[in-house]
């Protein structure tokens, strides 16, 4: 199904509904003897707000293939959980060392260094244990849950946003070359997008075909991203960003933007946006939203 603009921003904000309403709902997943502090910060990072396109895609590539949102939410939640573990250490003062976050403070500058570490941990943790206990109590069949879970964990490691994050913070992991931004944005934003769907399409049902073609859809929308993601660093305000805008350049990073400019890079990202559309081209249900969600992506401001 071809979507408007305005009917896909209705799919997009009922998800996104959803996927907040469960988040605000999580904290009584979270009762004690998890300390007080420590799930203060925890739900802090994880109700701040934020655009929730992971659990989104997650949910939306589940039921392409017959499942509903209330059977995948766990799986989805669990990824919304990584990504804000993963935006609280970025923030730290031995990384990005910002201030501002979803337009608020960062989780170290009101908990402190060590909480916000701890959190992060705890968060990451979390994310593996919540959904295997939910799918595995709501009888959805463990080959699928653990395949789901293996593509998550990748995701999160070496060859996920922990490498990214190395090769994009280190300075003796920087390379030369016009290749060095997809590698960083392949590992630090690309595969956890592309976790996203792959498990979520794995977990409601697809073949070892069919997950794949939603694998490379996520890699070549997470490159697409990360590319817009450059130029807003670049061309947005704090008030719209949530974030600090400009830190690229400050950091001497090497991004698209400062590698082949602004109009280059958007050239490259609507590249990206129409390879994501072809990789599920071949598939069968209805993936009318990922279409429309790969050319949103391209055009949004925030
Ligand atoms: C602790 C899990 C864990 C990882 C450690 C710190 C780190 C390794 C990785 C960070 C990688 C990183 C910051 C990638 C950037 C990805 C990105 C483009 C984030 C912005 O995502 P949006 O715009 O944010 O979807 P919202 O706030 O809308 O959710």
């Amino acid at each position: 199904m071809t979507h408007t603009a305005h009917s896909f921003n209705v799919l997009f904000s009922e998800a996104g509904e959803f996927v907040e309403s469960r988040l605000q709902g999580i904290a009584e997943a979270l009762p004690a003897p998890a300390p007080t502090r420590l799930r203060d910060s925890i739900m802090y990072s994880l109700t701040a707000g934020g655009k929730r396109l992971r659990p989104i895609l997650c949910l939306k590539a589940a039921q392409v293939f017959g499942m509903g949102w209330e059977r995948s939410l766990p799986l989805a939640l669990g990824f919304e959980m990584i990504h804000t573990a993963s935006l609280i250490h970025d923030d730290l003062p031995a990384m990005d060392n910002d201030v501002l976050r979803r337009g608020k403070p960062t989780n170290h500058v009101l908990f402190g260094e060590s909480l916000a570490i701890l959190a992060g941990d705890a968060l990451l943790a979390w994310a593996f244990e919540y959904p295997l206990t939910q799918l595995a109590g709501a009888d959805v069949p463990a080959d699928r849950i653990c395949e789901a879970m293996r593509i998550m964990a990748n995701a999160c490691g070496p060859f996920g946003i922990c490498g990214g994050q190395v090769l994009d913070t280190d300075p003796e992991s920087m390379e030369d070359g016009a290749d060095f931004p997809f590698k960083v944005a392949a590992q630090k934003t690309a595969v956890l997008i592309s976790a996203c769907v792959e498990s979520g399409a794995a977990l409601g049902g697809a073949d070892k075909k069919e997950a794949c073609a939603f694998r490379a859809y996520g890699m070549h929308l997470g490159a697409a991203f990360q590319m817009v993601d450059d130029i807003l660093d670049v061309t947005s305000s704090a008030e719209e960003l949530g974030k600090t805008p400009g830190k690229d350049a400050t950091q001497n990073k090497k991004t698209f933007v400062s590698l082949f400019g602004l109009e280059e890079t958007r050239s490259l990202a609507k590249i990206e946006s129409e390879k994501a559309i072809e990789a599920i081209s071949g598939i069968k249900g209805d993936t009318g939203f990922f279409e429309a969600l790969s050319g949103y992506l391209v055009e949004r401001t925030r």
